[in-house]
C-alpha cells in the first residue's frame, strides 16, 4: 500500500482524531511505533494544542499530524497555529475545510480530510487537498451514512489523489480487503484504544476488550451529531432526550463531555465510550508496535493465502 511512500512512515496506517484523548505523548508513540501519529485536537485551547504539537516534536522525529475537529469553536485559530507551528500533516473531520486549504498548501502541510461521501472527496481534491480518508459508518466517534464497503470504492473512482479507508478496520485482512476496494491505505481508531500506551481510563479501556459488537449503538441520529458509542446509561438516556425532542445543542454538550467523563474519570455507566463496531474482535490489550506488527503479519499472510 503506497500511503507508506506518500507519508514516509513505516507501515501504511494512520491514527484517527480520537478527540479528548489523542494527546501529543499518544500521537508520538503511534509515530515511533511505525504509523502516523495524529493529535486530536477536538476538545483542546490554544495554549493546549501548542504544547501538544511542541511534545511530538520533542519526542520524534518521525512525521505526525494534527486532526482538526471542525465544530471546534477555536478551529480557525488552529487552522493558524499548525502553520505557525510547521505540522507536517493535517487531518480534518466533522466538517468542511475548503476554506483553509489553500494556506495550509502554501505552508507545505500535507492536507488529507475525512470525506463521508464522494461528492465531498471531488470538492476537496478540486481545492487542492493531497488525500482523502473516506470514513465509512462503522466507525467510533461521529459517523457518516455510507459504509467503508460502499463508500471506499466510489470515492477512489471519483478523485486521482491517494484514499485512505477507515471504518471498520482492525486487523490485516481488513487492511488487505481495503486495498481490493482501491484503498492506499488505512486509518484506524478504536484498536488502538485497547493499546497499552493510550492515556485513556482503564475502565474505558478495559470495557473496550470486553464489549461484543452488539453493544455499540449510534446515538444523536434523530436531529443530532450521529456518535458511535458502547451502550450504557448515558447512551439509553440520550435516546430517551432524542425521542422527547431535546434541542440539538444540549445534545452536542452532553456528548463532548460525557465522553471526557469516560476517558478521564472512567465513568463508563455515565460517560461516552466512543468505539466502532470492529470493538467485537479486541480481546486484549497490545503495545501500539504489537498492535501494528500483527495487522502488517496478517495482512501479508492473507495476501499469500489468496494468491
Ligand atoms: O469526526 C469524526 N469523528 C469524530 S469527531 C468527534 S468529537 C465530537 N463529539 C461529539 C459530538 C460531535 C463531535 C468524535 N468523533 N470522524 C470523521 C468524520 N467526518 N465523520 C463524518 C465526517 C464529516 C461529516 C460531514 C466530514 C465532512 C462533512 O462535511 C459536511 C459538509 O459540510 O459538507
Amino acid at each position: 500500500m503506497k500511503l507508506t511512500e506518500f507519508l514516509g512512515i513505516e507501515y501504511p496506517i494512520m491514527q484517527g482524531g480520537m478527540a479528548n484523548v489523542a494527546t501529543g505523548a499518544f500521537a508520538a508513540a503511534v509515530s515511533n511505533a511505525g504509523a502516523l501519529g495524529v493529535i486530536g485536537s477536538g476538545g483542546m485551547r490554544y495554549e493546549q494544542l501548542k504544547e501538544e504539537i511542541q511534545y511530538v516534536k520533542a519526542h520524534t522525529d518521525k512525521p505526525f499530524g494534527v486532526n482538526l475537529m471542525m465544530m471546534n469553536p477555536a478551529v480557525e485559530q488552529f487552522a493558524q497555529l499548525v502553520i505557525d507551528e510547521q505540522v507536517p500533516v493535517v487531518t480534518t473531520g466533522a466538517g468542511n475545510p475548503a476554506k483553509y486549504v489553500e494556506a495550509w498548501k502554501a505552508a507545505g502541510i500535507k492536507v488529507i480530510p475525512v470525506v463521508p461521501s464522494a461528492a465531498l472527496a471531488r470538492r476537496l481534491v478540486n481545492s487542492g487537498v493531497d488525500a482523502v480518508i473516506a470514513e465509512g459508518t462503522e466507525a467510533g466517534g461521529h459517523v457518516g451514512e455510507l459504509t467503508t464497503m460502499a463508500l471506499v470504492p466510489q470515492v477512489v473512482q471519483a478523485v486521482d489523489v491517494p484514499v485512505i479507508a477507515a471504518g471498520g478496520i482492525a486487523s490485516g485482512q481488513q487492511m488487505l480487503a481495503a486495498e481490493a476496494l482501491g484503498a492506499s491505505g488505512v486509518q484506524v481508531g478504536t484498536i488502538l484504544l485497547s493499546s497499552t500506551e493510550c492515556p485513556i481510563h482503564d475502565n474505558y479501556k478495559n470495557a473496550i476488550v470486553k464489549a461484543k459488537s452488539n453493544q455499540v449503538t449510534v446515538i444523536g441520529r434523530i436531529g443530532g451529531i450521529p456518535v458511535r458509542v458502547l451502550k450504557n446509561q448515558m447512551s439509553q438516556e440520550y435516546i430517551e432526550q432524542e425521542k422527547t425532542g431535546a434541542d440539538k445543542m444540549e445534545l452536542e454538550h452532553f456528548t463532548l463531555g460525557a465522553l471526557r467523563r469516560a476517558v478521564r474519570e472512567g465513568d463508563v455507566e455515565r460517560g461516552s465510550l466512543m468505539a466502532g463496531q470492529v470493538v467485537g474482535q479486541i480481546d486484549c490489550i497490545r503495545s501500539l508496535r504489537e498492535i501494528f506488527e500483527k495487522m502488517m503479519r496478517e495482512y501479508e499472510q492473507t495476501k499469500e493465502a489468496l494468491r
